[in-house]
């Protein structure tokens, strides 16, 4: 049921597609039913080059055919269709990097004239950080010191782990400190001063950056707009 909405929301994402757009790609299991319709779009004729948010994604496309450009050649894109972990229903506002790939993602937004998210409805949360902590992804050195920083904005930083436990590393080689704020006031000023640790490299909130929300549910996909 679940994996329908996701996917009827992904669908929807990447019918905003347009020949001759550069369309950054993301990462997660809903963006991947996306990039599998950009997939078929492109084997019936669509033209677009796609900038993949992680190696994961980049395999994706690379196996259905999706031509792939890169930072070096396109430095502006015009739409990135990606997942969530958390939406905010009425700001758009957004947690991401439960998957991982957040700074590749950041990055890829910000470059993007629209970026569309594609959740199912099971995603939408009153305030941000009530069920998902905060990724942040940090340098090696110095670690303990910038999870002590975290820590005294009110989270409780745990090193994310894989099955195995060994510690979770980015496709960037760095380890992730999965935060747990609980619900946050606001959502801004904390990525804000996220950002101001020395040793953080970027976290998962995204304030302000989502232009559309598709949301998959029992009645079909609905979008939430700024
Ligand atoms: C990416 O994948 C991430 O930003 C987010 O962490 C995750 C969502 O994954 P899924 O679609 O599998 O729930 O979009």
């Amino acid at each position: 049921m679940q994996e329908d909405w996701k996917r009827a929301a992904a669908e929807a994402a990447a019918a905003l597609a347009e020949d001759g757009m550069v369309v950054g790609l993301g990462t997660g299991s809903t963006a991947a039913w996306a990039i599998a319709a950009l997939g078929e779009r492109v084997r019936r004729g669509l033209r677009i080059l796609g900038i993949p948010t992680s190696e994961r994604s980049a395999a994706q496309a690379r196996t259905l055919g999706i031509p792939l450009t890169g930072f070096d050649r396109h430095a502006r894109l015009d739409l990135a269709i990606d997942g969530a972990d958390e939406v905010e229903p009425g700001t758009l506002d957004l947690v991401k990097g439960l998957g991982g790939a957040l700074l590749r993602e950041k990055i890829v937004a910000a470059a993007s004239a629209r970026l569309v998210i594609a959740v199912d409805e099971g995603k939408l949360v009153a305030r941000l950080g009530s069920r998902a902590p905060v990724p942040v992804e940090v340098v090696d050195f110095g670690r303990e010191a910038t999870a002590a920083h975290l820590a005294a904005l009110g989270a409780e930083p745990a090193l994310r782990r894989g099955e195995d436990g060994v510690a979770f590393r980015s496709d960037g080689g760095n380890p992730i400190l999965d935060c747990r704020f609980g619900p946050i006031g606001d959502a801004g000023a904390l990525e804000t001063a996220l950002n101001r640790i020395p040793g953080v490299i970027e976290n998962g909130l995204f304030v302000g950056r989502a232009a559309a929300v598709a949301v998959g549910g029992a009645g079909g996909v609905r979008w939430l707009r700024r």
